[in-house]
């Protein structure tokens, strides 16, 4: 059989890790959230991975109002498909983290695979000037905290995902997430075949590098089988394992979530801009960015039909 030349291209679009003093090209308000999403798919984004803030401070959020008022502005002026965060920001109850999926009934959602160290703490320090009382003890904070994701909680995420419809993304930090995703297959809770998106280049997980990745898919196909997968990686990672994704026959997901740089030393000034240059990379090498549709029948999505937004 033919490889498809198709791939999916996720533009996460604000995410939980960055703060506003790193980039005046985060977007905050629900109407720059929406607008970058939408300029995503323009350039080629079938995915659109969705975080809210606060509109006043930019600070990160779960409340469901803000998701809505997101998703049904994003779904008014194109059909790419969201992928709304249930892995939310610090300090969030894993109730407020769900909660989203029940009220909204997206596509698809991602799902946490595991509990482990998530570090920001270093880049407070490189923050000259911060612009809101929260950013710093934020990021400082982290040194002390797990990113909890036990077994009950992850039942209980699969369960209500399968629960409205929800695909759940499955967000692998390293490799003994593989092992608890197997686990959920096993017992039946999460339901082949299933999306992998390899995270990669986090403090506190995998760094990122092509042999680790190889070594994530030769795990994944060991203990899993077949799935589709798709991969992000963290600051001056994003497009080279990117890239190497693109090359080894996987999705990519660029985004301000990730990376708030183009290129070395120059900021992006949208998520638009990162999913362009993925795209022309992917063009050099004979791929083409998958359209909204066409990534709805590459995971087997219910439909934008079926959403509650
Ligand atoms: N922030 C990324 C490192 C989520 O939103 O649930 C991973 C992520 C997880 O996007
Ligand atoms: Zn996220």
């Amino acid at each position: 059989m033919r490889a498809t030349t198709k791939r999916i291209i996720t533009a996460a679009i604000t995410g939980a890790v960055h703060v506003p003093s790193q980039t005046p090209y985060l977007p905050v308000t629900p109407d720059q959230i929406a607008d970058e999403a939408v300029r995503a798919c323009l350039a080629g984004a079938a995915v659109a991975h969705v975080h809210v803030r606060e509109p006043d401070t930019g600070r990160p959020t779960c409340s469901t109002e803000l998701f809505r008022e997101v998703a049904s502005k994003i779904k008014a002026r194109c059909d790419i498909v969201l992928c709304l965060t249930t892995g939310g920001g610090l300090g969030m109850t894993l109730e407020e983290r769900i909660a989203v999926v029940p009220a909204l009934r997206p596509e698809l959602a991602s799902f946490n695979m595991g509990s482990m160290n998530f570090a920001l703490y270093p880049v407070a320090s490189k923050i000259k000037e911060f612009r809101f009382d929260w950013e710093k003890p934020l990021l400082e904070g982290t040194e002390d905290v797990v990113f909890a994701n036990t077994f009950k909680a992850l039942k209980h995420f699969c369960r209500t995902m399968n629960q409205h419809g929800t695909k759940p993304e499955v967000e692998v930090y390293d490799a003994g997430m593989i092992n608890n995703a197997a686990h959920l297959i096993d017992l039946g809770i999460l339901r082949k075949p299933v999306h992998l998106q390899f995270v990669m280049g986090i403090l506190g997980g995998i760094p990122a590098g092509v042999e680790n990745l190889v070594f994530l898919l030769e795990t994944a196909r060991r203990q899993i089988g077949d799935f589709t997968w798709s991969v992000c990686a963290a600051g001056q990672h994003q497009m080279p394992m990117g890239t190497a994704a693109l090359v080894l026959g996987g999705h990519v997901r660029v985004g301000l979530e990730d990376s708030t740089y183009l290129s070395r030393g120059t900021l992006a000034r949208s998520n638009a801009e990162q999913v362009e240059k993925i795209v022309r990379i992917a063009r050099e090498l004979g791929l083409e960015p998958a359209t909204a549709q066409e990534a709805r029948h590459i995971l087997g999505l219910k439909g934008l039909d079926k959403v509650n937004f």
